[in-house]
This record gives C-alpha cells, structure tokens and sequence, in this order.
C-alpha cells in the first residue's frame, strides 16, 4: 500500500515536471497547424531534455465554432506520460504549450475532439 502511494507521489511530481515555467525561456519552438486534415507537420522531432514551446494554430473550425459550448474548434493533447492539453483552439487561433522534454521516446499527440472523426494525430519524437 505504502510503495502504491509512493509511485503514485512520484508519477504526480515526473507529470508535473514535464510542464515548465512560464517565464522559461523556450530552446526550440515548434509551430503546427490543425486541421480536419490532420496536424501538419505531423511527426515533430525534438532534442531531449530541453524547453520546448509549441505554437498550434487552427486552421479551421474542428468540431464547431458554437464558442458557448463547453468544447469547440481543436486541441492538440500529448498522451501520457507527458499529459499536456491544450483545448478549445478557435479558427485561426494560436495557442502555446511549453514543457520540457524529460521523457525520451516516441509519443502521440492528438486531438480528442475530433481523432475519432478526422485523422488528427501525429508523433512526438523526443531524442538526444
Ligand atoms: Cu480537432
């Protein structure tokens, strides 16, 4: 029981540290667009252990542009274990995320909205 909280402790304070201050300075920035064609570029390749600031723009309006509702237009989500959303991105909207990439591989990053629909889905490689 005690080792069970101990990770679940540890997991929270890794999920947390993929995210970054505000105020640090990016060391690469990676613009993408979304669309219900997809992300473009849609495999984005970025060094490890670095500042990465991602700039999404939505080209159109993903699943609606009804702003009174609770989602609207798209988002680009990094599964776990990074865990990083960004959600409700108008047309034409930019939205930024920063985080750090502490963790080395291959991850996907989508767009719950509209993935089941629209074929936005893309990789995330992370490497030295
Ligand atoms: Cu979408």
């Amino acid at each position: 029981m005690r080792i069970i909280f101990l990770l679940l402790v540890s997991l929270i304070f890794v999920v947390s540290c993929s995210k970054v201050d505000e105020n640090a300075k990016p060391d690469v920035v990676v613009n993408i667009k979304v669309s219900k064609l997809g992300y473009s570029p849609s495999v984005v390749e970025v060094p490890y252990n670095k500042v990465v600031l991602f700039r999404i723009t939505a080209v159109d309006e993903g699943i609606g542009n009804d702003y009174s509702q609770e989602f609207y237009g798209h988002c680009f989500y990094i599964l776990p274990p990074y865990d990083v959303m960004v959600s409700n991105i108008k047309k034409g909207e930019t939205k930024e995320v920063k985080i750090k990439t502490i963790f080395k591989g291959k991850f996907i990053f989508t767009c719950p909205y509209c993935s089941g629909v629209f074929p936005t889905k893309g990789d995330l490689i992370v490497k030295d």
